[in-house]
């Protein structure tokens, strides 16, 4: 915490640059006594002139979380723990249980036959699998069977339960949320299903057969929701679709091939506060610099490469996961040259979009490279 009794000044003109004097620091006892305070003291601090993220880089190894996360099993129940997840915590963002700016992320496991019971809440979440054979997860009552570099969405306000069938092998996946968002927002409610568990109410996979056809829209559908109902986005088709768009495009000099997952209804974000998207970067490719608004939390889908953010290198490997803060400058690149490797992304973007709040700039005239900084 900042010290609030701090004048912070700036010797700019438009910005506030009063000295203290022991008249003024009198005042402004008087001021804080009355639960008030003299704007010019703060002004400089609550508007610097671009977003200051509280939020550093970090780069977190499957190799060295995989054991711990697989170890928990033998520590605590789903039951007792309601979810069995060891969460990735910012050093910049303890206190609010973020990755990066105000998302959230952790890594779950669950042992073939253990089921977790049904919750609601006003977080809208998301789960990438990692690695495991037989993981599912129902979403008001569509259950979606799900596979490595799978991912299902939890919308805000849905009845959602997860488990690994009996005849599976122990399922690790990455979770994603905007609690801290909702929390910052104050908006946040939690309900436990009555019954512990909600009836499958649909066939298995219902949502894929139904919303997933390319270019196909069921006649007189009618989806009311906020959120995609394209609840999983499967790996193969996806992975099918980069490797089909990069024929055709040159990609993004910052971002390669990039595909957003889109809710199928509107061409937009898969929900409303969270956004996702899987990257290409081809063999030997380096991507140019840039910035922009929001925070984004990548997993490693496929391949090894390395990402500079802010001048500091992390090389990554499949499953790794890394954050890029908000406004941080950011350039990844492939170290293969002969294989691919994708990026599975998500972010805070469609907040960013909606609020009228998302900015971009290239590093250097058109787009540079950043120097490492050792
Ligand atoms: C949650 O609902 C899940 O559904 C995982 O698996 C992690 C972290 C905080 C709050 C709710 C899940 C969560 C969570």
């Amino acid at each position: 915490m900042s010290n609030p009794k701090v004048n912070h000044r700036e010797d700019v003109a438009g910005r506030a640059n009063v000295q203290d004097t022991p008249e003024l620091l009198a005042y402004y006892d008087q001021l804080e006594a009355l639960d008030a305070g003299a704007l010019w003291t703060v002004a400089n601090k609550i508007e610097p002139w671009q977003p200051k993220s509280a939020s550093v880089p970090v780069l977190w190894r499957y190799r060295d979380l995989r054991e711990h996360v697989l170890r928990s099993t033998q520590l605590v129940t789903p039951e007792k723990a309601g979810r069995r997840v060891v969460y990735l915590s910012n050093p910049g963002r303890r206190d609010v249980s973020a990755a990066v700016g105000w998302l959230y992320s952790g890594l779950q496991v669950m042992n073939p036959g253990e089921v977790a019971s049904a919750h609601a809440h006003s977080a809208s979440a998301l789960r990438f699998i990692m690695e495991g054979k037989g993981a599912y997860t129902i979403v008001d009552g569509h259950k979606m069977t799900l596979g490595a570099n799978d991912f299902v969405l939890t919308p805000n306000g849905t009845w959602h339960e997860h488990g690994v069938s009996a005849d599976g092998t122990p399922c690790l996946w990455q979770d994603g949320l905007d609690i801290p968002l909702v929390n910052a927002l104050e908006a946040n409610f939690y309900a436990v299903h009555e019954d512990k568990h909600q009836a499958v109410g649909f066939p298995v996979d219902d949502a894929t057969a139904t919303w997933g056809n390319p270019g196909l829209r069921p006649s007189g559908d009618s989806w009311r929701h906020p959120y995609s109902p394209l609840l999983k986005y499967e790996w193969g088709p996806t992975y099918e679709a980069l490797q089909r768009y990069a024929k055709v495009t040159e990609g993004s000099p910052f971002d390669a091939i990039l595909l957003n997952y889109v809710n199928p209804l509107t061409g937009g974000p898969v929900m409303q506060t969270i956004g996702a998207s899987m990257q290409l970067l081809r063999p030997g490719e380096h991507t140019k610099a840039h910035r922009h608004t929001g925070s984004v939390i990548y997993q490693a889908a496929k391949g090894k490469g390395y990402t500079i953010i802010n001048g500091q290198r992390f090389d990554w490997q499949e499953r790794d996961i890394f954050c890029v803060p908000s406004w941080a400058w950011h350039e990844h690149g492939n170290a293969s040259d002969r294989e691919d490797a994708c990026l599975f992304a998500f972010s805070d973007l469609p907040v960013m979009n909606s609020l009228g709040l998302y900015r971009e700039e290239a590093y250097g005239e058109t787009g540079g490279q950043q120097q490492v900084i050792a």
